[in-house]
């Protein structure tokens, strides 16, 4: 079976344990399916207190996490490996940072497959230049903005990479129907009252022809995406616009 080992190297382990208790996250984790470990950056420190960070060569404000302090954690993990014959780590280790490629749908699809990677999650300034060297494969970013540290990324991560495990989703189908997996945003989803404040679930829905129903979806995403991410639009075959 398709499952996924991700280890979270990170110096707040405990921002992880609330996010991985609820909703499908939970399921995906109760069920094996989904297997989040998290390794606490300070338990590999060198010192009584628990340095991880330190002052940057050439000056500067803030602190820089110490590369290793770093790669002790990263050794921790049982799985890690360096490749005979390059060095370069066999499992994945991802480091989150503004600076890395951006997250997509098609990145959460290719780590969903990997069956075991590492996120690394920093704080403070930056992280010392050669722990990236010597042991990131890869560098993500969720967006051009900046958090605090890469936890927030990594739930990010961890959530969308998850519900794409086979058997983590109820109905499989509803995540193969998610937005951006046909690189096209979700159609419009209506609920009882069939009337809201005189706003009226369009007719076709009400209908009963599963036909009818699955050709207004596929259109309504296509004019929403048109509409509200133009820039998706180029990714998706000319001829499906044409039907509208
Ligand atoms: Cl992955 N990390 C941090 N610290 N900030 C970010 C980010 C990651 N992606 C966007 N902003």
């Amino acid at each position: 079976m398709n499952s996924l080992t991700i280890h979270v190297l990170t110096i707040f382990p405990g921002m992880f344990e609330s996010f991985l208790r609820f909703g499908i996250l939970k399921r995906a984790i109760d069920k094996g399916l989904v297997n989040v470990c998290l390794q606490a950056i300070r338990d590999s420190a060198f010192d009584r207190h628990g340095t991880v960070d330190d002052t940057p060569y050439g000056g500067g404000a803030g602190m820089v996490m110490k590369a290793d302090v770093l790669a002790a954690s990263l050794k921790t993990i049982e799985s890690f490996r360096l490749g005979k014959r390059d060095n370069a780590p066999l499992v994945p280790v991802i480091y989150l940072t503004p600076q890395g490629k951006h997250f997509d749908q098609q990145a959460a699809n290719r780590l969903s497959m990997a069956g075991e990677f590492i996120l690394v999650c920093g704080r403070y300034r930056a992280i010392d230049e050669r722990f990236v060297e010597l042991y990131v494969t890869e560098e993500l970013s969720i967006g051009d903005f900046v958090l605090s540290g890469g936890e927030g990324a990594a739930m990010a991560v961890i959530d969308a990479v998850a519900r794409l495990i086979p058997g983590v989703m109820q109905d499989f189908e509803s995540g193969m129907e998610d937005s951006f997996q046909d690189g096209l945003l979700d159609c419009p989803w209506y609920t009882r009252p069939e009337i809201f404040e005189n706003l009226k679930v369009p007719d076709v829905l009400l209908s009963g022809n599963h036909a009818a129903i699955k050709k207004w979806r596929r259109e309504e995403s296509m004019k929403r995406t048109r509409l509200k991410r133009p820039d998706l639009c180029e990714n998706v075959k000319e001829n499906d616009f044409e039907q509208i």
